[in-house]
C-alpha cells in the first residue's frame, strides 16, 4: 500500500497556443502514458486579473514587460486546465514539459517536440515565448494554483489501473 504522503498533485495548463494548434490530446496523452492520474479537467477562458493572480511572482522574477506579454498570451484564447496526481508529480511533470525556453527543451519533451523559439524572438516581436504548457514549478506553487483554478468539487478521486500497476496498491479480491 502506498502511503498518501508520497502522492502529490500539480496543475497543468494547455495554454492558448496549445489549444489553437490542436495539441490538447497530445499533451494529455503524454501524461496518461506515464501513468499519471488526471483528477480534474476543464476548458476555461480567463481575464487578465485572473491570469495575473496565477502568475503572482512573475513581475518580481522577470519584470513588468514579461508580465504584460504573458497576460496577453494567457488571455488570447481558452486554455485547458487539469490537475494531475502521482509520485513526485510536480518534478516529473516539469520534466515531461521541458524547460521554459523552447530552444533549450530536448526532443521528447512537450516544449522540445512542439516548439523551438527563444526569448530573443520574444523580445523582438514583443510576445511572451509560446511554449504550449504551464506546469506548477514547486509543491507550494501547485497547492496555490490548483485551488486558484479548481473548486474542491471539481476534483474527482478514483481508482485507476495505475494505482495497482505503478503505485502497488493492493487489488481487492472479491
Ligand atoms: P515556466 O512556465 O517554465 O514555469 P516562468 O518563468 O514561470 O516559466 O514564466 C512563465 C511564462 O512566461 C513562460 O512559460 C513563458 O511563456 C513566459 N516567459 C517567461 N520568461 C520570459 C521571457 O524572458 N521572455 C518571454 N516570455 C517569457
Ligand atoms: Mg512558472
Amino acid at each position: 500500500m502506498v502511503e498518501n504522503e508520497l502522492i502529490e498533485k500539480t496543475l497543468v495548463l494547455v495554454k492558448p497556443d496549445g489549444v489553437q494548434r490542436g495539441l490538447i490530446g497530445e499533451v494529455i496523452s503524454r501524461f496518461e502514458k506515464i501513468g499519471v492520474k488526471i483528477i480534474g479537467m476543464k476548458m476555461i477562458s480567463v481575464d487578465k486579473k485572473f491570469a495575473e493572480e496565477h502568475y503572482n511572482d512573475i513581475k518580481e522574477r522577470k519584470g513588468d514587460k514579461v508580465l504584460q506579454m504573458l497576460l496577453e498570451y494567457c488571455t488570447m484564447g481558452p486554455v485547458v486546465a487539469m490537475v494531475l496526481e502521482g509520485v513526485d508529480i510536480v518534478e516529473v511533470v516539469r520534466k515531461v514539459c521541458g524547460p521554459t525556453e523552447p530552444n533549450k527543451a530536448l526532443p521528447g519533451t512537450i516544449r522540445g517536440d512542439f516548439a523551438h523559439a527563444n526569448y530573443n524572438l520574444s523580445d523582438t516581436v514583443g510576445q511572451a515565448v509560446r511554449n504550449i504548457v504551464h506546469a506548477s514549478g514547486t509543491k507550494e506553487e501547485a497547492e496555490f494554483e490548483i485551488y486558484h483554478w479548481f473548486n474542491e468539487n471539481e476534483l474527482h478521486p478514483y481508482t485507476s489501473v495505475h494505482d495497482v500497476h505503478i503505485l502497488h496498491k493492493e487489488v481487492k479480491k472479491e
